[in-house]
């Protein structure tokens, strides 16, 4: 069975460690891809971790998912709270499905509070920062020994 996650990052994503720190935090994406690298390792996953300013690409990724990964971490980002089209082909993902938020949506915006994602998500993590990536990770682990 492939031990295969995708780490996918939607939009604005690039810009960590740059945008908004005392939202986000100081840590860049490369960061996030290191530290995501060093758990997954620990649990015999291997990563293919990946970020997109594009919604069409996010999806594209997501349907190469059903060939190629076991489970999928997404941070879908401003697209959480918008796309149906991001929410219908995670739907067509048969593994689990981690979604992450660095900041705590529940404590921002009222549009933040609402995300379509996570009606197909195993487990949502949000506010835990960027170690939410590694939570997740763990997460996956735990799920994909239940299952084997
Ligand atoms: C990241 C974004 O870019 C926002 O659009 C979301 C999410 C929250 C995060 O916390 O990681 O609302």
């Amino acid at each position: 069975m492939s031990r295969t996650v995708f780490v996918l990052n939607g939009p604005n994503l690039d810009l960590l460690g740059k945008r908004q720190p005392e939202i986000y935090g100081q840590e860049t994406l490369a960061d996030v891809k290191a530290l995501c690298s060093r758990v997954a390792t620990e649990h015999g996953l291997t990563i293919d971790f990946r970020q997109s300013n594009r919604e069409y690409e996010l999806i594209d990724w997501i349907h190469e998912a059903r060939e190629r990964a076991a489970a999928i971490v997404v941070n879908p980002a401003g697209y959480s709270h918008t796309s149906v089209a991001i929410l219908d082909a995670l739907a067509a993902f048969d593994g689990p499905i981690i979604e992450v938020h660095i900041s705590n949506i529940h404590k921002r915006e009222a549009f933040r509070r609402h995300s379509y994602v996570s009606t197909v998500a195993a487990g949502v993590i949000a506010g835990c920062g960027t170690q939410g990536y590694a939570l997740a990770l763990q997460r996956v682990a735990s799920l994909l020994e239940a299952k084997a």
